[in-house]
């Protein structure tokens, strides 16, 4: 009998080789869990809301006016929503044409991509044409479909960054290409050292493959760093000297936790380097609703930025956002309330820097607090979370668990993290799902729980880790460093 093209044996087979370990076993056995009625702690994705992060009132407001703009002509509306909510709904809906309900241009709104071009200008003092900005629903489906457009066949690499956020190596195996690692060093703050990258193209090179693209995540996922200007300057020197395309996922550019190395993005630094670099370098950037002081990652907000990027490409790109006809027209309210906040003198100036600060500040603790406690277990080393919404700690697995892990059919780390699960309800990702060198355990963990309950959820993990290390503690060493 033959196959169905929908049965599992005849599926794409870039489906079936596509792993997402954020949602993955871990996520299925903490959802199994929660159903049979045990506390869950989902760290394993950063989606502040859902751990209880509450939304920004400003934006909130307008993006419900624009929903329902019957309630614009109620004469009672000043006493419910302020007037600046209300003339920033009404602008917004300006800005469409016919509403939440229609469809909006392929790349989005004309001028809430006029926002986000302002926005890039007063934070690079760099020129910004809302041309070469595309709105897309959160940063994955643009970097989907760049990848898209870079990816010919399975010969293509793409640098990627290891441990990396999966929607990389996600992508790369569903359009069929080749993922070319480089590691980040972890005893170096999981920094990132061009010499690593030149041998890791070297060798996909002598692999017959022909590396395109490179990926930067700053600040970090998993691992938390920020990239320094001096290291950017050589990405890019590198990114021209190779011919390579740069992606820069600068998603989690608001989510800084230390003065020393501030966020500075790729576009910036490019532009720093002058003619003729800064004419070379083919560079995105990508960016989200989702992440930050905003968090609002249920609305799918995000765009991408092309930089020295041919016209006629941009018309390609075009093409192809045009087939899904238009990225969901509130999310693109999101950005553009985004990248124009309330201004001094607003009326809702005051309490939107509260509740944002309010947020960002609490995030700085909780990274410092989620560190410190990891780096006091046994065991355990954890570089500190400078930017981001992750903590990356190493665990340092005794030859007895690794044994047992073996004999349980589980991949150490993952071993670890079911054994974490059961005994705390803390849901984390195993380090292996990011990639991690050869021999070496990781977990990540979001630093999203409630700063009240942090304390809590760092010594359950203590007690456990103490636990497990003196269950499967020997005198037969542990994994390396
Ligand atoms: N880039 C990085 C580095 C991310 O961490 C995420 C989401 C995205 C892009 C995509 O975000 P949006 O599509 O929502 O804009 N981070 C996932 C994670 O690691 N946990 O939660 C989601």
């Amino acid at each position: 009998m033959s196959l169905k093209a929908l049965d599992y044996e005849s599926l794409n087979e870039n489906v079936k080789n596509c792993q997402y370990a954020v949602r993955g076993e871990l996520y299925l056995r903490a959802s199994e869990l929660q159903k049979e009625g045990k506390k869950i702690i989902f760290t394993n994705v950063g989606n502040p809301h859902a751990l209880g992060q509450k939304p920004l009132t400003f934006p909130r407001q307008v993006v419900a006016l624009c929903q329902a703009p019957f309630l614009l002509d109620n004469p009672n509306i000043g006493m419910i929503f302020p007037a600046d909510a209300i003339a920033r709904a009404k602008h917004y809906l300006s800005l469409t044409s016919g509403g939440l309900g229609a469809y909006s241009d392929s790349r989005g709104l004309p001028g809430v991509r006029k926002e986000v071009a302002e926005f890039i200008e007063r934070r690079d003092g760099y020129p910004s044409d809302p041309e070469l900005i595309f709105l897309t629903d959160g940063a994955s489906k643009g970097v989907m479909q760049i990848l898209n457009c870079i990816i010919r066949n399975q010969k293509d690499g793409i640098l990627v960054p290891v441990p990396q956020y999966p929607l990389y190596s996600a992508t790369i195996s569903l359009l069929g290409g080749t993922l070319v690692p480089y590691y980040l060093e972890e005893t170096d703050n999981w920094g990132l050292d061009v010499n690593n990258l030149r041998q890791s193209v070297a060798q996909a090179r002598s692999q017959g493959i022909t590396v395109r693209a490179m990926v930067i995540i700053n600040p970090g996922n998993p691992t938390g760093q920020c990239l320094s200007e001096a290291n950017l300057r050589e990405i890019l020197r590198f990114c021209c000297d190779e011919r390579l395309v740069l992606l820069g996922d600068e998603v989690y550019q608001q989510n800084i936790y230390q003065d020393e190395r501030p966020f500075i993005s790729s576009k910036k630094v490019l532009m720093d380097m002058g003619t003729p670099i800064s004419k070379e370098v083919q560079l995105i950037s990508f960016h989200t609703v989702s992440k930050g002081y905003w968090g609002e990652c249920g609305q799918r907000g995000g765009y991408f930025e092309m930089t020295n990027i041919p016209p006629r490409t941009v018309e390609e790109i075009y093409k192809v956002a045009s087939i899904a006809l238009s990225p969901n027209v509130s999310a693109q309210i999101f950005m553009g309330l985004m990248v124009s906040p309330p201004k001094p003198g607003d009326i809702s100036y005051d309490q939107f820097v509260r509740e944002s600060k309010g947020i960002l500040e609490s995030l700085r603790r909780r990274a410092r607090i989620m560190t410190d406690g990891f780096n006091s277990c046994k065991n355990v080393v954890c570089n500190f979370t400078e930017g981001a919404m992750y903590s990356f700690p190493q665990i340092k697995l005794p030859s007895k668990a690794i044994q047992a892990a073996k004999q349980a059919g589980k991949v150490p780390d993952v071993f670890y993290c079911l054994k974490l699960l059961e005994a705390t309800g803390i849901s984390t990702v195993p380090g292996s799902g990011f990639g991690q060198k050869e021999g070496v355990f990781h977990l990540r963990t979001t630093i999203l729980p409630a700063e009240e309950e942090m304390p809590e959820i760092m010594d359950s993990f203590k007690k456990f880790n103490d636990e497990f290390m003196s269950q499967y503690g020997d005198n037969f060493g542990y994994s390396r460093m």
